[in-house]
């Protein structure tokens, strides 16, 4: 059986049941974990920057899966992280797992797929997981509200921290990391998120960082593992309870009987849910 080979430890266990649960079986687990949602415009750095950040908590022991969504080119996404990772020492390279996931980020289902995905590596001992997604609209950022911990980065030369205010993003946001810091103008940019977020309510860290020279990034490590155990937000609660439910009704087993009614018109669709809600 699969699961069992994963919890033991086979790496190819594991990326085969997490195909299965990619592909719509539903998992559940009662261990605890971390998941840290890493999200922020095209291009930014995110990438590099989470293979800065696995390589940190690597070297300080901790076990880390990366779930890569919808890397938006093979030369910025998962394929350059992964062969990154595959460069490190062995000792290092064993307390990394790195996936990347076909699946498009709009795709109404991925939610819930990857608080599925994130479940079953909890159950297989990845109690650190990072999850990628690229975060320039709601509907894509909706899969980093699956995190305990969400980190929002941003790069100089973009006003996209005014757009998340708007978006009702920074509401779910922990933490702001102003990547790039090796370029001249990123101090400003930094300086303009934290007045743009002066009129909030939420004191939200705003940390300079460059995955390019590493500066930065073991204090915004530090930050990141401070969060850990914090109590959920009530939005956050909202975007877990939204995606929970989103789950347990991709995963009920009338579903398609459902469907099939709906098309043949032998049930309306208040028929349908409340069948459901049984
Ligand atoms: N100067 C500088 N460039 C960086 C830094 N971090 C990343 N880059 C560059 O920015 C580009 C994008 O980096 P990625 O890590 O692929 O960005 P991403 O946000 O993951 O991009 P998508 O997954 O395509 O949304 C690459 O060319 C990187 O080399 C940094 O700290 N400083
Ligand atoms: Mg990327």
């Amino acid at each position: 059986m699969e699961l069992d080979e994963a919890i033991e430890g086979s790496r190819l266990a594991l990326s085969r049941a997490l195909t299965l649960v990619e592909n719509g079986l539903s998992f559940s687990t009662e261990e605890d974990g971390m998941v840290i949602g890493v999200t922020g415009a095209p291009g930014v750095g995110k990438s590099c920057l989470v293979d800065r950040i696995a390589t940190s908590l690597a070297k300080d022991g901790i076990k880390v899966a990366i779930l890569a969504v919808d890397p938006s080119s093979p030369v910025s996404g998962g394929a350059l992280l992964g062969d990154r990772i595959r460069m490190q020492s062995a000792d290092v390279d064993d307390l990394i797992y790195m996936r990347s996931l076909a699946t498009r980020g709009e795709s109404g289902a991925v939610p819930s797929v990857i608080g599925n995905m994130t479940n079953l590596l909890k159950e297989c001992g990845w109690k650190h997981i990072i999850v990628e997604t690229v975060g320039s609209g709601q509907a894509e950022f909706k899969i980093a509200a699956v995190a305990d911990t969400i980190l929002l980065v941003e790069a100089p030369g973009r006003g996209d921290s005014i757009q998340a205010e708007k978006a009702g993003i920074i509401e779910l946001v922990d933490l702001i990391a102003v990547n790039k810091s090796d370029l001249p103008q990123a101090e400003a940019a930094a300086s303009d998120i934290e007045q743009a977020l002066s009129a909030g309510s939420k004191d939200i860290p705003v940390m300079l960082v460059s995955a390019q020279t590493g500066d930065g990034v073991s204090e915004l490590v530090q930050k990141i593992l401070e969060t850990e155990g914090q109590s959920m937000t009530r939005p956050k609660w909202r975007e877990k309870l939204n995606s929970e439910w989103m789950r347990q009704l991709n995963s009920h087993p009338d579903l398609e009987s459902m469907l099939d009614g709906l098309e043949e018109g032998s049930l309306n669709l208040d028929e349908a849910i409340n069948n459901l809600r049984r």
